[in-house]
């Protein structure tokens, strides 16, 4: 029997490149706009080439792994580890919000998993269960503590293998694995049971693994579980969840962890681990 300890990089890059390319969006960037950032970028740039003297080999090695990452589809996932950190702070930043941290969203978020209610378990399958299990509560509440009925909690996090859902092709995992969006009960509240998340390799058998190799780098993230927590008339907040003292917490590849999202669970005489944590959300943002 052959085993698979982590999920190919082609396979799940390229299903996250499949799945972003039906987005298409547009940023309505005006042409002035558009030309100070292509100038900064070109100058940090040429300014990091003058620095450390690249030479014609490196240039080369670069220009030969940028086409790498685009044939194995692995856009989305470097650049979700490597950029999207900053874009996610700077634009929490930008509107001055007040309630939950947010954190960035990565590769494998999957829009309209099905819709569970206020107490549930996440779909799991017996490997996940026999993993240590974690119930999750609280309440999605305005900054002033009213709760929030109705709000909706789309959670996803890997499996006990490490895979997501519609990300590991050929591993058979069911569609909605690990998926779903929690509904808030009248007052707001919501109980949810899922898989205690371990820590978790990106997928690193590709260039983004080739790239992480070159600077003797690691492909870890501590445990996590994603999340995005909205309900109408209030911004909704894409986050992500931690465990305090928890391998690669001071050292996630990416750079994803902030104080605010950290989890302390206690595990209960039923063995599994408890937590309670509430989400406040600020009102939806002019822009
Ligand atoms: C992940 O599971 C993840 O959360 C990020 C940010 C990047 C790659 C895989
Ligand atoms: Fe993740």
């Amino acid at each position: 029997m052959t085993t698979i300890d982590a999920p190919s990089a082609k396979g799940s890059g390229s299903a996250a490149t499949d799945r972003f390319k039906t987005e298409r969006l547009s940023a309505d960037t005006p042409p002035e706009r558009a030309k100070m950032i292509y100038d900064d970028v070109l100058d940090a740039l040429g300014g990091v080439i003058r620095k450390h003297e690249v030479t014609y080999a490196e240039y080369k090695v670069l220009k030969q792994w940028v086409i790498d990452v685009g044939e194995g589809g692995e856009w989305p996932l470097w650049l979700d580890v490597f950029v999207e950190h900053h874009v996610e702070d700077v634009n929490y930043s930008r509107h001055g919000f007040h309630g939950t941290k947010g954190s960035i969203e990565g590769p494998y978020y999957i829009p309209n998993a099905p819709k569970l209610p206020s107490v549930c378990t996440m779909p799991m399958r017996d490997k996940d269960l026999s993993a240590d299990q974690l119930v999750f509560s609280g309440q999605v509440t305005d900054l002033d503590g009213t709760g929030i009925g109705g709000a909706r909690i789309e959670m996803w996090s890997n499996d006990a293998d490490g895979y997501y859902s519609q990300f590991a092709e050929g591993m058979d995992i069911p569609e909605w694995n690990l998926r779903g969006t929690i509904v808030t009960d009248d007052q707001g509240r919501y109980e949810i049971t899922t898989l205690h998340p371990v820590p978790y390799r990106i997928p690193h058998d590709g260039p983004t693994g080739k790239f992480i190799e070159s600077y003797g780098g690691h492909p870890w993230r501590p445990a996590h579980l994603h999340l995005i927590v909205s309900a109408s008339g209030r911004n909704a907040i894409t986050t992500q969840l931690y465990f305090r003292g928890g391998d690669y917490i001071d050292n996630d590849v990416a750079s994803a962890v902030k104080p605010e999202l950290m989890l302390e669970p206690r595990k209960g005489e039923d063995g599994r681990y408890h937590q309670e944590y509430g989400f406040v959300l600020d009102p939806a943002p002019e822009d």
